[in-house]
């Protein structure tokens, strides 16, 4: 955290474009982070349309969050109509139902919870089953290196590496806050990728599939890092 860029200048206006250019040079935003926080509120007033990209809308106090959809609506899933398919180069395809994913084991994990637009609520618990788990049950099958998230929104993607996927902090989740993720924060699962800024974490999800390559997701294709590491030397044992 010793050269953190300052590029967020008190009164500038700080949207999504000035955080990826933070993101682009391989830094994390987290030391610029505090401020925008306080100053986004004041500056703009919880209901406003603040990102550049005319995407996103937001809610009025959802507890710290912000809600983002990059579509303007969102089919509701509920116990009954869910699914979730991971298939891909796996050697068990399979199709999840809601009381399947809530049968197996839970874990929860708490972490801070950061989006690139610089606000962050801390300490967020998510309970879910980990992501390794349904991996190793579909079992996973050359030339699979990857992970591509998809959602039932019809639009966002994201992806991560196998490596990443396997980490014990990263849930496909059920439970935000001790609490069923609701249809706004992305239920009744998303994904949680804890270590990583927000926008790894899909909502919506609907597919996972194992692929011979880390394909980018939605915002990646428009200039997000792949990798979003929180932490410099979460990226650096990536790597190794
Ligand atoms: N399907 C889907 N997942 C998504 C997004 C989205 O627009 N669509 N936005 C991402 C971003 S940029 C953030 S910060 C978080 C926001 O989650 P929230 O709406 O629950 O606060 O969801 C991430 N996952
Ligand atoms: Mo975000």
């Amino acid at each position: 955290m010793t050269n953190q860029p300052k590029r967020a200048t008190r009164g500038a206006p700080v949207g999504r474009r000035a955080f990826l250019g933070t993101l682009a040079a391989g830094a994390t935003a987290i030391a610029a982070a505090p401020y925008l926080q306080g100053g986004w509120e004041s500056a703009l007033g919880a209901a406003s349309q603040v990102d550049g990209t005319g995407l996103t809308s937001l809610l009025p106090n959802p507890g710290g969050f912000r809600y983002y959809s990059v579509v303007g609506s969102v089919p509701r899933k509920n116990e009954s109509t869910y699914m979730l398919r991971i298939g891909g180069l796996v050697e068990r395809p399979k199709t999840y139902t809601l009381p399947e994913l809530r049968a197996l084991p839970q874990t929860r994990v708490v972490h801070d919870v950061l989006c690139t637009d610089g606000w962050r609520v801390n300490n967020t618990p998510f309970t879910g089953v980990k992501l390794a788990n349904l991996l190793d049950a579909a079992g996973v099958r050359e030339p699979g290196t990857a992970i591509r998230f998809t959602c039932f929104d019809g639009a966002y993607t994201e992806s991560l590496t196998l490596e990443q996927a396997r980490r014990s902090d990263v849930l496909v989740a059920l439970d935000m806050q001790d609490k069923p993720i609701t249809h706004e924060h992305g239920g009744p699962v998303r994904l949680f990728v804890a270590p990583m800024y927000f926008y790894k974490s899909a909502k919506w999800l609907s597919g996972i599939e194992v692929t011979d390559r880390v394909i980018p997701g939605f915002w990646e294709e428009r200039g997000y890092a792949v990798d979003g590491w929180l932490d410099d030397a979460d990226r650096r044992s990536d790597a190794a």
